[in-house]
């Protein structure tokens, strides 16, 4: 019998550029996780379309897509009358001419509203929420993969009884918003996964302490009530430079799973500021870190998707708030495959293989 190893060398030899230097191995990242049963892919926004070499690694690295910022509310609502799909609709097509399943990130989120929102009145931001959830998830109904229809519910910081982030959605509605929204997207879209997407969850700064316990109860509440919750996304923006414990984090996960949720690790990537200012010290640093994260978190099989932020470090979020280059993503700046890239790959193929889901 071919062993998969063997099986993934030809895929190699099939199709240049080769993923990894020296030793036969899979031809992308992508395919690396399909032969786990996994789903990987990437954060896209507009500078896929103004960089062809950029396009091409998704076409070349992804089997998935998540929209940046194109979704988000401040985006498509320049004005309280205006829908702008413009940036959206090119994602879509770009997703759907180069046979990419899409995320759509994110249907409603506290944080980022535009000025004109924040200064109506409590049943007038229902109003919005209600009748944008309905206008934006019928346009797209069919032809996403899935949605985050929350993002980020908890912020304790913002000082709110519950830890719930404050913003005009929970302002208005309060903790019922979240319910809501799930139940009016499921009523549109029959078949998208229906995602709670939430940062923070990986480490053990009083960020992630406090917000992993709020979000195990919120979805324990969503589920008692029977809201249509298909899956949670833990985004994982990892932070070295604080304490984590995946394994500890691994057994987090595998709670959402013992009620039948998928998890999906939706915005990966590795904050590399710890880190020293050499080059090959610190993608090795960084590569290791990324691998800890995924082989703990592999091994719990109701984890299907790994989405990164973003490919390349050239794009990263991280240069809005880097003192030095950042280098936190699987692809430098030259798009070339880093160290962290290897060590995805290697962890996508040691992963135990997952059985396809039946739906969603
Ligand atoms: O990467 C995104 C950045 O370009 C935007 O300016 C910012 C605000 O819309 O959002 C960033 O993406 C965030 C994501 O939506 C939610 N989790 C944290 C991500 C990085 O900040």
């Amino acid at each position: 019998m071919i062993s998969r190893r063997a099986l993934l060398a030809g895929v190699a030899a099939a199709a240049a550029p080769r993923l990894v230097r020296g030793a036969p191995a899979p031809a992308s990242l992508g395919e690396a996780a399909a032969a786990s049963g996994l789903l990987f892919g990437a954060s896209i926004g507009q500078e896929a379309f103004d960089d062809p070499a950029y396009a091409e690694l998704y076409r070349r690295q992804t089997r998935i897509l998540t929209t940046d910022v194109a979704l988000k509310f401040d985006w498509l609502r320049p004005a309280p009358d205006r829908f702008d799909f413009s940036y959206a609709d090119a994602i879509v097509r770009f997703a759907a001419d180069n046979d990419k399943l899409l995320r759509g990130h994110t249907l409603i989120w506290n944080d980022r509203v535009p000025d004109w929102l924040k200064r109506l009145s409590a049943p007038e931001v229902e109003r919005v929420f209600d009748a944008h959830i309905d206008r934006v998830v019928e346009r797209y109904a069919g032809r996403l993969h899935a949605w985050d229809v929350v993002n980020e519910p908890f912020w304790p910081m913002d000082g709110k009884p519950g830890g719930w982030r404050d913003g005009p959605w929970f302002a208005a509605m309060g903790p019922s918003y979240v319910e809501r929204a799930f139940r009016r997207v499921r009523a549109i879209d029959k078949t998208a996964r229906l995602a709670l997407n939430e940062a923070q969850c990986d480490n053990d700064y009083e960020w992630g302490r406090s917000i992993r316990p709020l979000l195990r109860g919120l979805v324990e509440r969503l589920l008692d009530a029977g809201a249509p919750v298909d899956a949670i996304g833990l985004q994982s923006h990892l932070k070295p430079q604080w304490p984590a414990d995946y394994s500890a984090f691994a057994g987090y996960v595998a709670g959402f799973a013992e009620r039948g949720l998928a998890v999906s690790i939706t915005e990966f990537d590795v904050d590399d500021s710890p880190f020293p200012n050499d080059v090959a010290a610190r993608d090795g640093a960084v590569a290791a870190v990324g691998a800890r994260f995924l082989n703990a978190v592999l091994a719990v099989p109701a984890v299907d998707t790994v989405v990164a932020w973003q490919l390349s470090d050239r794009y990263t979020w991280y240069r809005e708030i880097s003192r030095r280059a950042p280098r936190p993503l699987p692809f430098d700046r030259d798009l070339q495959i880093k160290p962290l890239g290897e060590a995805m790959a290697a962890a996508f193929a040691a992963a135990p293989r997952r059985a396809p889901r039946p739906s969603r």
